[in-house]
């Protein structure tokens, strides 16, 4: 089917669907890619400049726009995954919805979920819901790279800044520290990185076969989603090379 090859080229990107919740999901043959962040942080446009497709996931000036789990296919092989944010709501409800259950629900129990982008801010000194969020991606053993955003907004310098110290207000969390990237859908930068770290999950799970130790004769009837699985059991301690 063509995923064994780099995917660093998308040649098709088509929305699935808007899920309201979990159940509500796609089945799970593909291996997914979520992006999470804060509201307005950018996720939706970061997707759209990955996918090389304006207007394929909605952008908006509004925080809280996206309220669904929005699921794109690349190359009919992989996926995109656009959530809705934490940190906004509105009114009486603002307690509550410091962090989304449905997403919670998402990032702990999609078995075909290999990788999120953990989306933060890079004009803005460590905020305290984004550093609660990692520590919660850290609990339940997401596994998560950190993605930098809106370079475009601040200085080089800032952003170094800013990343030194969100890296190092986390450190204790880690024996390594997550890979770190900065991007900005303005400007495209960071698309190949990205593009190149789902690049590199895929051949991992394409070679899931071999590091589960299925007999060669099973090996292509293993489901993506306990190919996914035995990757991300293989890799527990988030310790990833990239
Ligand atoms: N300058 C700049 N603006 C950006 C960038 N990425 C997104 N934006 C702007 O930030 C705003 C929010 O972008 P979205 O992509 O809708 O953010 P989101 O995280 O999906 O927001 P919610 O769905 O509300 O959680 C929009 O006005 C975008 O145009 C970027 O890299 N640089
Ligand atoms: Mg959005």
């Amino acid at each position: 089917m063509g995923c064994e090859f780099s995917i660093v080229n998308i040649s098709s990107a088509i929305f699935d669907c808007s899920a309201p919740d979990l159940d509500s999901c796609p089945d799970e043959s593909l291996p997914e890619f979520a992006f999470i962040g804060r509201s307005n942080v950018g996720k939706s446009s970061l997707l759209n400049m990955l996918a090389g497709e304006q207007g394929l996931a909605r952008v908006s000036t509004t925080p809280g726009f996206t309220k669904l789990i929005n699921i794109f296919t690349m190359n009919k092989c992989w996926r995109l995954v656009d959530l809705p944010g934490y940190g906004f709501a509105h009114g009486a409800r603002k307690h509550r919805a410091r962090f989304n259950e449905t997403v919670a629900d998402y990032l702990e129990n999609r078995p075909n979920l290999c990788l999120v982008f953990a989306l933060i801010e890079s004009g803005l000194a460590p905020q305290g819901i984004d550093l609660e969020f990692v520590e919660w991606l850290v609990r339940h053993a997401v596994p998560f790279v950190l993605v930098f955003n809106k370079t475009d907004k601040v200085s080089a310098a800032t952003v170094q800044t800013n990343i030194a110290a969100f890296t190092d207000a986390i450190s204790a969390w880690f024996e390594k520290l997550p890979a770190v990237f900065t991007c900005s859908a303005a400007t495209r930068q960071g698309r190949q990185e990205l593009l190149g770290v789902i690049d590199e999950e895929m051949m991992a799970i394409n070679a899931t076969s071999i590091w589960a130790r299925v007999p060669p004769e099973s090996s292509p009837n293993l489901s993506m989603e306990a190919r996914v699985r035995e990757n991300r059991k293989r890799r527990p301690d988030l310790n990833r090379p990239w």
